[in-house]
């Protein structure tokens, strides 16, 4: 961690009381953490739209009966090697899967290999979580 700065904000009263009951809410311990998020927040938006390396994962949910369905994934997610770094599967019940992706990389290409693997036939949910490596923010 860098150095800390000591900055004054002006902001609205009402404003600033609806943040404050918000970040109670949601157990933050000081302002300056939730006013810190909300940036990170901003920067790790701005790396996947500027397309710079980032983090992410992909949490798939599939009936691992459907034809072909398994082989599909298998075969986007080697077309993707290079940019998984990990995946796990669990067998939620005797029908549906639920699989984890865990990428690094372009930000594009993390966008293209969820959207590819929520394209498959079968595939009943797909979410993408989008985070940062960690470097610039
Ligand atoms: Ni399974």
């Amino acid at each position: 961690m860098s150095e800390l700065i000591r900055f004054g904000i002006s902001l609205d009263k009402k404003l600033l009381e609806s943040f404050d009951k918000h970040i109670r809410l949601k157990g933050y311990p000081t302002r300056s953490k939730a006013v810190s998020d909300l940036i990170r927040g901003e920067l790790v938006k701005k790396e996947w739209v500027g397309g710079s390396e980032v983090a992410g994962s992909i949490t798939m949910v599939y009936d691992h009966h459907k034809r072909d369905l398994v082989n599909t994934l298998t075969s986007i997610q080697h077309d993707f090697h290079n940019l998984i770094v990990s995946s796990q599967h669990v067998h939620l019940d005797h029908d549906n899967c639920l699989e984890i992706v865990i990428a690094k990389g372009k930000a594009k290409m993390l966008s293209e290999l969820g959207d590819k693997l929520n394209a498959v036939k079968g595939v009943k949910h797909v979410s993408l979580s989008m985070t940062t490596t960690g470097k610039n923010v």
